[in-house]
This record gives C-alpha cells, structure tokens and sequence, in this order.
C-alpha cells in the first residue's frame, strides 16, 4: 500500500463524508439509492454520448452482483492533472465536486458535467475498477472500501495492462455497492430496463445494450423516433384519438425545443418536461409556455371552424388538455432549478421559447391535418359541456361537504394552527379507539376509516363524492378538491396514513394514494402526506444487569429483525410480532408510532411522473393483465408505494 501524501489524505476525508451521510448524496440507502449509482455513471456516459464522441453504451448486470457501464467516447484523460500530481481520472474518481461546478447534492445537475458523481459512486462502492482506452493503450485503476486506490502508479501514471486500436477508445467501470452502506445491494433488471428505456427516448441517437448474466437475457434500447415514441410507447394500452402523436420541434434562441403530444380517451392529463434531459417532475417554466400556447391555438381554432360561437367563452385549458399525454424536452444552457426538490424549472426565457417554437409548429402541422385537428377539438367540446354539467353538480355536492354530519367520523385535534397539527387517517374502529386514546389531543386529530374506500382510478368526481369515507376526508382537510383544490387552506400540516402491514392495510394505503395522488395531487408534491411505521416486532431480552428482569426493544422491519438477531449480545427471551395496531395499548402506541421524538413516518413522494402514472394506471384501472404481471414480479419486493 503506497504512502498517502497531503493531497490523497483530503481526498479520502472528502469520500468519508460520502459514506458518513450517503443520503445527501443519492437521496437514500435504499433501492432508490442504490440504483442512483447506475444513474451517477450512466450520466457520464451519456455526457460523453452528448459532446458528440459516442453513441453506443454498453450496461452488463453480472452474476457476482458487480455493474459494469462502458461508453466508446474519448476516455478520461489519464495526463498528470497540474494541481493535484495524480492522474486526472483519478482524481475524477477520488475528489468530490471534481470536474463540477455545483456542490453535490442528490439533485446534481447534470447534462455536460463529466465526472460530478463518479467519486460519489467510488466512495460508496466496496471496489470499482476503472478501464481507459486511449492513444491505443488500456489503463486500468482500481479502488477498494470507499475509494482507496490499490493500483501502484508507474512514475506517477496509471499503468498500462494493454493494447488496442488506436480507434478503440472509451471509459469502463464496474463497480460493487457497499453492503455496509445499503440496505440491500441487489440490482433490480426491471429498473434498470425501465431507466433506460426513458433514456434512449430521450436521446434519440444512442443504443445502450443492457445485458442480465442472471438471465443471459440482453436487451437493446435504441429509440431514432425519440419522445415520439416515449409518447407512443406511455398510450400503448390506451384509446388514442389520432393515429400518429404530433411532433414539433425548434430553436428559440439558444433553447432547443421538442414536444410531443398524442390524445387518448382518458380523463386525465400527463405532461412529462425534461430540461437537458433530466426529468423536470414539477414542470415550472417550460410546461407554462407549453400549456399557454395550447391554449391559445386551440381556442383560436374553435372559433375560425365555428366551433365556439362568439356568445360562448373560452375553452378552458383543463377542457383543451382532457385526455392529453405530452413529452417536452428542451436544451437550455444554463437551467435554473427551483423548489424544494430542485424538480421545477425557473427559467423566464423557457416559458416564451416553448410557446413560440410550440404555437408556430403545431399551426404548420394542424392546418394541413384538419382531421386531427377536429378530433382534439370535438375531445375539448366534449369536456367542457361536461364541465359546465358537472360544475352544477359538483357545486351542489360540495355545498353537503360542509354538512356536520360529514366531519363527525373526526376526533378533531384543539389546536387550530395548521403548522403544527397533524391528521392520523386509521383503519378501522378498534385502531382508531386506540390512537384517539394514545394521541396528543392539542395537535394530532384521528379520521378513523371504516370500510374500505373506492378505487377512484376508475371514477368521475361525482361518483366519489358519494363515498362517506372520502366525504369525511375531504370535510376534514379542509382545502377542497381537484379544480377548487386549495393546498392553503388544508388543515394539518402532515397527513399521516396509519394501515395495519398487512396486505389489507396496504391495500387500503394505495386506495388512499390513488385518491390524493389523481385528485389532491399538491398533497403529495407539497410532502405532506406521510406513512406512520408502527413496529412489526416488539423482542424481550434478558436485562443484562438484572437476569431477573426483562428489556424490549421495539423492532420496525424484517431487515432491522435480522441486524438486530445477529448483533445483540443479550439473550433473547421473545419476540411478538404484531399483526395489526389493535394490538398495542395506548402507552406503547405512543412511543413507538405517534410521539414526533420517537417515531418513524415515510414521507410519500411522486419520485417519478411516468413510473407513478403508469403504476397507478395499471393497478387500480380496469384493464387486469398488465397488473397481474406487475403483482407477480412486484411481489417479492413487497412494498406498495408510490
Ligand atoms: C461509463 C462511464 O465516465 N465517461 C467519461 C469522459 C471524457 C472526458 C472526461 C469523462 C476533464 C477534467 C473533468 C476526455 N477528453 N463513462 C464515463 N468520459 N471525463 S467521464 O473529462 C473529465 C473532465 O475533469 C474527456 C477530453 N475532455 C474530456
């Protein structure tokens, strides 16, 4: 093992950080977390795919649980880097913020940024090995535990293990996640494929090979049509209105501008917008643009073709987009990112170059497909006569929202300061008893459901509105509902989902999802829906002070179940394992499930618009097969979110 000089000390206490709080990094240790690390060197590739040096990846799952990515660009450079007096690909792989000029965070923004996460990657690896063809030479380093070299420099360079063309260049890696640091280091292929699936959309001129030595199984992702076909690929199981989704594209300026739209029969809308090809899941600027245009154009068609008489107003945008899937992706060089998750674009300039670039085009395309054109506008005259119904309706539902009757299933909390309250949303009676009892009656209220609430993928917003279970909620909240949807005026500011980790409390968990995700999406968006982790096992052990006496020690998962076996020293005297909330009295429901010092909650998030969507779709909506699939394969996972 070499000496470490100054320079490498600092590097390995930049990669300690990395271990100590993984999280700031990749997000989480999870499988989330874990698959963020394909992603980190994915990018780099990709960048390189996007300088115009390569245009073919190659990604193989091996048996041994290693991932290997090989891109055929230019290869790091291997040249003694002037500041630090080690190989530039070195330090890519050893110093944090190398080769970035942002600091770190799980929201890096990539697109032309080479080598921002690869050190990330290395010091949550237990070992990585590095491969560079260039100047017709292989170069090979390698690094165990976090990032440490273990390859001797020769005077200084990397050493050179082979020959090869002079055109055969390009980066290899293959690196092996920590088991120390993840909780679980086992790729999905299902993942990966679906990742890159959405990447060759999106860069309509690169194949990446992805190769399962699991299975021997290799697939092939190479998409010349692009988000042409994203979009095309997202209505695969739908009822379109016109054949062919209509593709634009344009420069404004120095922004490059791509959409892609196709209608369906659906009631709901799906707009996906990427900026630089990283998915922008909360729109901002460049959805805007694409939104107003739309608008705009289709109103003005309503009326030359006398579809709207001048007597009537406007469609309404909602009207336009009823039943709208649409890709945006755009190229900016110099994206502002805002919001808390940094998943919302804030560039003034995207908004008019979207519009500009969208209204010209789509004018083009729409007075020589006249056809088409009248599908889109008979699909907006349809909802908007149906909205105008509906409005009637709806108003007079909305009104017996207020009703008391409605809010009486709430044991409502005293305080009335938004900020500070929380609403415990429990499955049945017997739990709802129990929390009522163990709560903190000054800020936590408890709905308790009884039956089981319907599957809203399937309904209008009047059949809903029926339900009590859903009456009750919406009573409770607060803040309304789809269009009169206001996140201000909700009531809590954590809605805490609390299902028995059964498979009927997970079912009544995604029916609750499904509701806010299609009709108060803002709650999720906004983070304010969470689920409580009550423990599944409670392990007595021997008091080692005391033989006598017993200790407990309340237990959250299988995974923390089986750490937990393997690293006490106590003796184990039982372990309960509790089927549902019923059966914790007040006192330990308190400690281990309600208290804010002492519990867990599982944020809900919408990590993915199209994943979200899809898997929503497909499970809750009425066609089985693809959800039958979905269950099987799913069901080793087990865990049902969104
Ligand atoms: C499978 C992962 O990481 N590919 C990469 C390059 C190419 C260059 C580069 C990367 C310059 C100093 C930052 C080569 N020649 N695939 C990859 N390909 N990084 S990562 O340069 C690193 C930057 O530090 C490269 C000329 N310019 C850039």
């Amino acid at each position: 093992m070499e000496q470490y000089n100054g320079s490498q000390i600092v590097v390995l206490e930049g990669l300690e950080a990395v271990r100590k709080r993984p999280g700031m990094y990749i997000g989480s240790t999870g499988t989330r977390g874990l698959h963020h690390l394909i992603w980190e060197i994915l990018d780099n590739g990709i960048d390189e795919h996007l300088a115009g040096f390569c245009n073919k990846i190659e990604i193989v799952l091996q048996k041994d649980g290693g991932i290997s990515i090989q891109d055929h660009g230019r290869g790091i450079p291997v040249d003694i880097h002037p500041t630090k007096k080690i190989p530039t690909a070195r330090v890519v792989y050893t110093i944090l913020h190398a080769g970035g000029k942002f600091g770190h965070s799980v929201y890096k923004i990539s697109g032309g940024l080479h080598g921002v996460g690869a050190s990330v990657v290395n010091a949550l690896s237990s070992k990585l090995v590095l491969e560079i063809r260039r100047d017709g030479k292989v170069y090979r380093d390698e690094y165990e535990n976090g990032g440490h070299p273990v390859t001797e420099l020769v005077d200084g360079f990397l050493p050179v293990v082979g020959k090869c063309a002079k055109s055969d260049t390009g980066t290899k890696v293959l690196f092996y996640p920590d088991g120390s640091i993840f909780e679980t280091i086992e790729f999905k292929a299902d993942t990966i494929k679906k990742k890159l699936k959405e990447v060759a959309f999106l860069n309509k001129n690169l194949c990446i090979t992805f190769t399962d030595q699991n299975t021997g199984e290799q697939n092939v992702y190479c998409e010349e049509l692009g988000i042409k076909s994203f979009v095309s690929y997202i209505n695969r199981e739908a009822t379109v209105l016109h054949d062919e989704p209509i593709y634009i594209e344009g420069t404004s300026g120095d922004i490059e501008v791509e959409v892609a739209f196709q209608y369906t029969n659906a009631y709901s809308e799906q707009i996906n917008s990427y900026c630089n090809r990283i998915n922008v899941v909360d729109g901002g600027t460049l959805v805007t643009g694409f939104k107003t245009a739309l608008t705009r154009v289709m109103n003005q068609y309503a009326r030359e073709l006398g579809i709207l008489k001048d007597k009537d107003e406007n469609f309404d945008g909602k009207d336009i987009r009823n039943g709208l899937v649409a890709i945006i992706s755009i190229k900016h060089p110099d994206p502002q990112f805002e919001g808390q998750t940094k998943t919302k674009l804030g560039n003034t300039d995207a908004k008019s170059a979207v519009d500009d670039v969208f209204a010209t085009e789509v004018t083009r395309y729409l007075d020589k497909n006249i056809e088409t054109l009248k599908a889109i506008l008979d699909n907006s005259l349809r909802s908007y006569t149906a909205r105008k119904a509906g409005d009637k309706a709806r108003t007079a539902v909305l009104k017996q929202l207020n009703d008391v009757d409605t809010k009486s299933k709430l044991a409502a909390c005293s305080s009335k300061k938004p900020e500070e309250c929380e609403v415990y949303i429990v499955e049945g009676d017997s739990a709802g008893g129990t929390v009522k009892t163990a709560r903190n009656r000054r800020t936590q209220a408890v709905l308790p459901l009884r039956g089981k609430i319907i599957n809203v993928e399937k309904a209008t917003l009047e059949k809903i509105l029926v339900n009590n279970e859903i009456k009750s909620m919406i009573a409770s909240f607060g803040c309304g509902i789809g269009d009169d949807f206001d996140i201000n005026k909700l009531r809590y500011n954590k809605i805490i989902i609390l299902t028995d980790a059964d498979v009927d409390g997970a079912h009544i968990s995604t029916l609750l999802l499904t509701f806010f995700y299609r009709f108060m999406p803002e709650l999720i968006t906004e983070g304010k829906v969470y689920r409580g982790l009550p423990p599944l096992f409670k392990v007595e052990y021997e008091d080692p002070k005391n033989k006598k006496k017993r200790k407990s020690e309340y237990i959250f998962n299988e995974f923390e179940l089986d750490k937990f076996k393997k690293t006490t020293n106590h003796k184990i005297l039982n372990i309960q394992r509790y089927k549902g909330l019923g059966e914790m009295d007040a006192e330990q429901l308190w400690e281990t499930t309600l208290n804010p010092e002492t519990r867990i909650l599982a944020q809900v998030s919408i990590s993915d618009t199209v994943e979200a969507d899809e898997t929503t779709t497909m499970l809750m909506s009425s066609n089985v097969p693809p959800r039958r699939s979905f269950i099987m394969d799913e069901a080793k996972y087990a865990t049902v979110d969104i």
